[in-house]
């Protein structure tokens, strides 16, 4: 189904093969167009043009199909963000009417535009008490570049001009922009094109990676006093705030130990130093409450969103400014010279006010906490039995395990597969083949389904898993790797 990018000919030959409900999308031309033109973001244009992309043509509640008429489930949400599922008509309603009714006008100079305002007071409505002002951008990566700006010059008001650092963490996904890149933990970021200055990186809060000999309570304590450490090497009153995910995402799931976040809270308020949830995963119910701070138990002083506000049927991001920031910044700032064309744009804007109903009304966040949430956990964590998997862990609505080529009753023993094999990604093409959508992070398989998923789906859906954890384990076992 995958083919080489074609020659005229042979994209002329597969159209006569293609069905009629497929008729309007010739899979071979469409490749071949996007292989000649198309840059896609974190990709090796030169391989993929070799091996030719899937082409999505069309989605439908957890589900979307490829233009060889194949469906798939789903399982990362889009890219962790269609919360609502696919299809959602009321939805392009919205879009629709607002595109008729005023497609676009800037928030600039002295105007503002019904959606934005009604939004923001939403946003306002259903985060925590601290939250009572919001600036919007066009992308979770917009929203980071915003705190950057917006923190330093928190800090500048009260004559602080050298509280300029924050500390991240490494692993840590923030966008990929400038700031987002730099405020991110990815290495093989920071190597292409370099990093903005005053951005430093403590380790990561991962159990399964560094808490052998402890309890995950006893490793939280101890992977949130890396903050301090760091705060005290780089100068209390050097440090503006820190950022992290309340659960890592593209970092592979990276669930913290209970005792993490209340620490690092602690540490914060300690220094009085802020601190900001990035939130574009977390936030809108994923984690079973409208955002991961919640779960967790900490008041950030700032809050990055993006993806799940407007189930991505439209690009928005933007920031949820805690008063203790918004204060300094509306009494003292004057002007705050930042801002997008398209912050608040109308449209976005009211896609994200029928996504929000939809969430209330469905109680899909309420659902998560306390019905398919708990449900997931059930079924994905029996996953551990499986002779690959070392261990498996869900948390809301995001979820992983780790392959492993030699289990033992304890995580820390067990041995894991020479990372050079690419066991993750061989997993990767047989999720795809056999119609699940499930990512690889290294060897650590994950998934962030959409939080309409129903018992019945998410039985549907382990079951998939698992008949494709049966087909990697027979691949490796013929490649002698076990
Ligand atoms: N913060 C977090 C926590 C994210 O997950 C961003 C910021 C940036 O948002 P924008 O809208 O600028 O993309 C993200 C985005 C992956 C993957 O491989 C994850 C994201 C983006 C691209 C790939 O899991 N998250």
């Amino acid at each position: 189904m995958r083919s080489n990018t074609p020659a005229p000919m042979a994209i002329v030959a597969s159209a006569a093969r293609h069905s009629v409900a497929q008729a309007a999308v010739n899979t071979l031309e469409i490749q071949a167009l996007d292989a000649a033109h198309y840059l896609h973001p974190f990709t090796d244009s030169k391989a993929l043009a070799s091996q030719g992309s899937r082409v999505m043509v069309r989605g439908d509640g957890i589900y979307i199909w490829d233009s060889e008429g194949k469906r798939l489930f789903d399982g990362m949400s889009g890219l962790w963000c269609m919360n609502v599922g696919y299809g959602r008509k009321s939805i392009s309603d919205a879009v629709y009417a607002q595109m008729q009714q005023l497609p676009f006008y800037n928030s600039f100079f002295q105007t503002t535009n019904v959606p934005a305002v009604q939004l923001a007071a939403k946003l306002v409505e259903i985060s925590p008490p601290q939250f009572n002002h919001v600036f919007f951008t066009g992308s979770g990566s917009e929203g980071n570049d915003t705190i950057v700006r917006m923190v330093r010059r928190y800090w500048d008001l009260q004559g602080y001009k050298d509280r300029h650092v924050i500390i991240s963490r490494h692993n840590a996904y923030h966008g990929s922009t400038m700031a987002g890149a730099s405020l991110g933990g990815m290495s093989g970021m920071h190597e292409q094109g370099g990093m903005i200055p005053g951005i430093v990186h403590i380790g990561q809060p991962y159990y399964l990676e560094g808490g052998k000999g402890k309890t995950p309570e006893e490793f939280g304590i101890e992977a949130a006093s890396w903050l301090e450490q760091k705060i005290l090497e780089v100068g209390a009153d050097k440090v503006a705030a820190f950022i992290g995910e309340p659960v890592q995402g593209a970092g592979g799931v990276i669930v913290p130990p209970s005792t993490y976040w209340p620490e690092i809270q602690r540490i914060c308020d300690k220094y009085g130093i802020l601190l900001i949830a990035d939130e574009v995963i977390c936030g809108f119910g994923r984690l079973g409450h409208w955002f991961g701070s919640e779960y967790f138990g900490i008041k950030p002083d700032l809050m990055t969103f993006a993806k799940g506000v407007t189930s991505g049927y439209v690009p928005l991001g933007g920031v949820l400014v805690g008063d203790r920031v918004a204060d300094v910044l509306i009494e003292k700032g004057g002007d705050f010279n930042h801002g997008f064309t398209y912050s608040g744009h109308p449209v976005a804007c009211a896609a994200a006010l029928e996504n929000i109903r939809i969430i209330q009304e469905e109680k899909l966040v309420e659902r998560v906490r306390d019905d398919t949430g708990p449900y997931l956990k059930q079924k994905f964590e029996a996953l551990a039995d499986h002779p690959l998997v070392g261990a498996a862990e869900t948390c809301g609505f995001v979820a992983g395990l780790n392959l492993v080529q030699k289990k033992a009753v304890n995580v820390h023993d067990c041995v894991p597969f020479d990372s050079k094999l690419g066991v993750g990604m061989i997993c990767r093409s047989h999720m795809f083949s056999n119609g699940m959508i499930m990512r690889a992070v290294g060897d650590r398989m994950i998934i962030a389904p959409p939080l309409v998923m129903t018992h019945a789906e998410i039985d549907e859906m382990v079951a998939l898993i698992r008949v494709c954890l049966g087909a990697t384990l027979t691949d490796i076992t013929q490649r002698g790797w076990l």
